[in-house]
Order: structure tokens, then sequence, then C-alpha cells
């Protein structure tokens, strides 16, 4: 099978065309479901043989994308618990799979939505980095509700996702002023909340988010301003239990410098670790939850994420 649809996928979230862990997610699996809709496997063997060969060519599109890799494990998974003996039933099967994911996914974002939009208090400034439509979903619900904020948002360098962010707040009426990323510590004494999204969670209640993020935690916690991150438990990384690291994506220095002398070295790391001492809340589907109860949230809400695991 050529994996056309799945390496077309592949190459606009490698291109960074489609941004941010959901999209990201979303844009694989609606990929994946659509090239099996299109593949006329008869039998077990041949449909997990397939489903390896996309893992192969999508897991490595972002590394440090455990939703994307869940939601390709819970469509693995359900194909093999499953019971199915012809092509027909196994294209309905694929289907009520990602139906059955699509639900999970808009359930967790309507309930993060709810609990972290009532976060933002009239005549606050929340500061963000990045773009996370899991915040701007929690910033533009608040404006609606007729809360009166601003939002400070970084330009997020190297390729300034804080635009994305800022047209969407401005669409939403959200007064909103950009900064560079390093003028975050003089900012942080004139706003009342940092706000960020997640890629990753690990099992100790780290998250990974944008590169400077961890900068930005830190700063809030000399500041004493309070560090929440909005994300789906979608995006817990069961991985990390057995003690592996999560991989932090390296980009192009291409990025930074096109053309840069050539003898000078450049590192563009896509992320970086919070450590969980530093957030303040998780907002999650499971309501807002310290780090340190992780893994109990995952296991109450997604026990399929740790079983499963397989590679
Ligand atoms: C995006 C980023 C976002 C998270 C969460 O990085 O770090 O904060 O992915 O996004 P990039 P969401 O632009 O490199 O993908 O809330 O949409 O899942």
């Amino acid at each position: 099978m050529s994996m056309e649809r799945v390496r077309e996928a592949a190459d606009r979230i490698k291109r960074l065309e489609v941004q941010g862990a959901t999209n990201v997610a979303l844009t694989a699996m609606k990929a994946l479901v659509e090239q099996m809709k299109a593949s006329q496997v008869r039998d077990i063997d041949s449909a997990l043989h397939e489903i390896a060969e996309a893992k192969e060519i999508l897991f490595k599109s972002r590394e440090t994308e455990p939703f994307m890799r869940n939601a390709i494990r819970y469509i693995e998974w359900g194909i093999a618990r499953e019971r199915w003996e012809t092509t027909s039933q196994f294209h309905r099967l694929i289907h009520s799979l990602s139906e059955d994911l699509l639900n999970k996914f808009k359930e967790a974002r309507d309930r993060i939505i709810e609990v972290g939009s009532k976060r933002v208090l009239d005549g606050s400034r929340v500061l963000t980095h990045c773009h996370s439509s899991a915040v701007s979903g929690i910033l533009k619900v608040a404006k609606e509700k007729g809360v009166d904020f601003e939002v400070v948002l970084t330009e997020t360098r190297p390729v300034y996702q804080g635009r994305i962010t800022a047209r969407e707040m401005l669409e939403s009426g959200v007064r909103t002023t950009m900064i560079v990323d390093s003028a975050v510590r003089s900012f942080m004494t004139k706003v009342d909340l940092a706000l960020v999204g997640a890629d990753a969670i690990t099992s100790e209640g780290n998250i990974i988010n944008k590169i400077g993020t961890s900068l930005l935690a830190l700063a809030a916690h000399e500041a004493r301003t309070p560090f929440y991150v909005a994300s789906e438990l979608l995006k817990f990384d069961p991985q990390t239990i057995h003690g592996d690291y999560e991989a932090i994506e390296e980009r192009s220095p291409e990025e930074l410098w096109p053309q840069a002398p050539q003898e000078l070295e450049i590192r563009n790391p896509a992320f970086d670790v919070t450590r969980r001492d530093y957030i303040h809340g998780i907002i999650s589907e499971e309501g807002l939850i310290s780090p340190h109860s992780i893994m109990e949230a995952v296991r109450r809400r997604y026990p399929w994420i740790l079983e499963a695991l397989g590679g």
C-alpha cells in the first residue's frame, strides 16, 4: 500500500502547516482512517501490518506528540480487540473507533474550556506563549461570557506562532499586546495569570510545551504569578512510566538563520520541560488537577492509554 494519505498528512505536520498537539493528533488520525477505509485488508495481520507502516511515518513527523501516538494506538488497539471478519466490517469498525475518539476529544476540550474560562477574571491580564488551541478556546469563551480581560503574548521565536494567537484574540475582540520572548520576565509582574498549553505530560506530572515555556514558568514562580497549563490528559505519555524520556524534537537551523555562517552551530529544540513544582494546576477534562495526581487521573479516565502501549 502506498500510504499516500498518511505521507501527505505527515508532510503537512512536519512543515508546521498543521500546528499544535491537538491539530496534529486530529490530522494524523483522520489520515490514518481515510487510508484504512481505502484499503482492502481482510484479516487482522494485514490490518496491523498497515497500521504499523502508518505509525512509522506519522510518529516520525513530530517526535514530541504523545496525543497523536495515543490516538493512533487507540485505533490499533480497537482493531486487535474487536471481532470483525470482512473488509466491510473492518471499515465500519474503523469508522466507529474514529467517531469514539472524536467524541472523546470534544468532551475533553469542552470541559477544559468550561473549567479554564472560570480562571479568567474581570479586570485581569493573562500571559500566554505560542499558539495552543486549548488556551485560545478558554480565552475566547471567557470573552463571550463578558469577562473584561487583556492578553499579553510572546511572539514565540523562531516561527512566530504567537501571531496565530494574536490574530485569534483580536478577532474575538480581546485587547492584546505582543512582546518579544525575552520580555517575559519584565511583563510577569504586570499580569495576573500565565496560561499555556502542552504537547506532553509525563508520569511525574511535568509538562512539555513550546521552547521557552519553562522560562515563563520560572519567571512566574519568582513573581508569584499563578502558572496554569491547559491540557487534555490524552497528551499523557505512557512510556514515561517506564523511565523513558520524552524525546524533544530538534528542528532545522534554517528556522533561526537561513544562510548562517557555515561554522556556526545552531541548536533549535522545539520544546522544553517544565517541572511540576512550577505548575499551579493542570486544567484538564478531569477538572483542575494537581500535576502530582496525573497518574490517578489518567488511570480513571483513559485506562486504555496504559493498556494500548505497544510500541
Ligand atoms: C505548539 C505548542 C502548543 C501545544 C498545545 O507548538 O507548543 O502550546 O501543542 O496546543 P508547535 P493545543 O507550534 O510547534 O506545534 O492546545 O492546540 O493542543
